[in-house]
């Protein structure tokens, strides 16, 4: 299939970057949002998200004109639809007395819409946003029907998940194994011509709800090692052994490959994706399940910690270090570090956290400084939550000197080793006891 038009719909983390590699590699694209601010940023010249390389791309594509944005769809010979499918805050479901959260769709079957007007014959739509199995045969094909056009029939129609990690994105996009999933082999053959305009990984096809689980599998997978590491974190404070060491040490077993424990596990994918498929069979979940609530307990635990730390929270003074999802990135999304900072304050604490990703991340309730000194500067303890490099990159003599504090929380195994104790701090580690 020959694609000189793309019509992407949504332009967040991955609709932007895909967009705009698009552009780059000589497709028209228009960009579509339904959020106004994202357009005029976009018409400004600059970007709303940060994520290295992401500018330079997008004044690539904007420059050599390829690429335009716009509120509403337009023809074209392909459209691309990534927009976010999180939770509902509001709703859950139940099964056996147990609570799980629910898919909120409805960006999905807006963008849906929005392109029934614009459908033609022998045009491809590919769903890239994470949705449950079957979202493609049974939410999708429907609504894009109402165009009196039959999917895999008159139109083509897959979904092809993204994979990208945030950070790396714009290589990722480029480099990793891509898999197309058809409603038909025809859909999957179109599906596999329009990203190899750019994909140097191996384009895989496959049907549309086996692409659907593929990326659900990935995230579960991550999300259930993580969950183990952190559970062997809470048993080797249990047993009085580092956790960091033991997970060292049993991944130079060669089939084992144990994550790291964190204060969590957040972001819009993982920390959402394994609800998909509890929500899709909560009777066959189980083990699923449980991964989900342990890793959402951990900032309860690091919480503990920080008790253990400094006895009673009231009136104490920590500096937060991070409030990003994880390390160099500036999304905040379902951040456990922010949870942490919350339960801290819950209980009394004063709690100045930085993010330098995000210097002003207007988070209500939360005082956010803007430099690592502003937050140290007079504190008792201080909380490592995130790995940023400019954070594991400090000396002790260094931090020694801008903070009185001599408690440090170490969430993350930021600041291992001895040169800390050496320095005069008393270190209290996720892990170890
Ligand atoms: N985390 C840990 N311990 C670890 C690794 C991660 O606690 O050892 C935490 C992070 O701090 C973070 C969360 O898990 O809070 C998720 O971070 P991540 O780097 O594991 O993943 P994401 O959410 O940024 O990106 C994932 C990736 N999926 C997989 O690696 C299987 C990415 O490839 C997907 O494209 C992305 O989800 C997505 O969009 O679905």
């Amino acid at each position: 299939m020959k694609i000189n038009k793309i019509c992407v719909l949504g332009l967040g983390y991955i609709g932007l970057p895909t967009a705009s590699t698009f552009a780059t590699h000589g497709i028209s694209v228009v960009g579509v949002d339904v959020n106004p601010h994202v357009l005029s940023t976009l018409r400004e010249g600059r970007i709303h998200i940060h994520e290295p390389g992401l500018r330079e791309t997008v004044e690539a594509a904007l420059r050599n004109g390829k690429l335009h944005v716009s509120e509403t769809p337009e023809e074209a010979d392909a459209f691309i639809i990534a927009v976010p499918t999180p939770f509902y805050e509001d709703r859950t479901g139940e099964y056996n007395g147990q609570k799980y959260k629910l898919a909120d769709m409805r960006a999905v079957t807006s963008a849906a819409e929005a392109i029934v007007p614009y459908l033609r014959k022998g045009n491809l739509v590919v769903l890239e946003s994470t949705s449950p199995p079957r979202t493609t045969v049974d939410l999708l094909a429907p609504i894009l029907e109402k165009s009196a056009l039959k999917a895999g029939k008159d139109f083509l129609l897959a979904y092809s998940p993204e994979r990208v990690l945030p950070g790396q994105i714009l290589r990722e996009l480029v480099e990793n194994a891509r898999v197309i999933g058809g409603v038909t082999p025809e859909s999957s053959a179109a599906g596999r011509d329009l990203y190899a305009a750019f994909v140097q990984g191996e384009i895989v096809q496959t049907d549309a709800t086996t692409a659907e689980m593929v990326k659900l599998m990935e995230n579960t997978y991550r999300d259930v090692n993580i969950a183990i590491a952190n559970e062997f974190s809470r048993l080797a404070g249990h047993f009085r052994v580092d956790v960091w060491e033991a997970i060292r040490i049993a991944n130079l077993h060669p089939r084992v490959k144990i994550l790291n424990p964190g204060p969590g596990v957040g972001g819009h994918c993982i920390s959402v994706d394994p609800w998909f498929l509890v929500e899709a069979a909560p009777e066959l979940t189980r083990l699923i399940y449980a991964a989900r609530r342990v890793n959402d307990d951990q900032p309860h635990v690091v919480f503990s910690l920080s008790r253990t730390a400094l006895g009673s929270l009231r009136g104490r003074r920590i500096a937060a270090l991070g409030l990003s999802y994880k390390p160099e990135v500036d999304d905040l999304r379902e951040s456990p570090a922010v949870e942490v900072v919350r339960l801290l304050q819950n209980e009394g604490a004063i709690v100045k956290a930085v993010e330098p990703f995000k210097p002003e991340p207007n988070l209500e309730g939360i005082t956010a400084v803007p430099t690592l000194e502003s937050a140290v500067e007079d504190a008792e303890a201080v909380c490592l939550l995130v790995n940023h490099r400019s954070f594991v990159e400090l000396k002790p003599d260094r931090l020694a000197r801008l903070t009185p504090a001599r408690i440090l929380i170490d969430c993350v195994n930021g600041w291992p080793g001895e040169a800390w104790s050496q320095a005069g701090f008393k270190v209290f580690r996720l892990g170890v006891s």
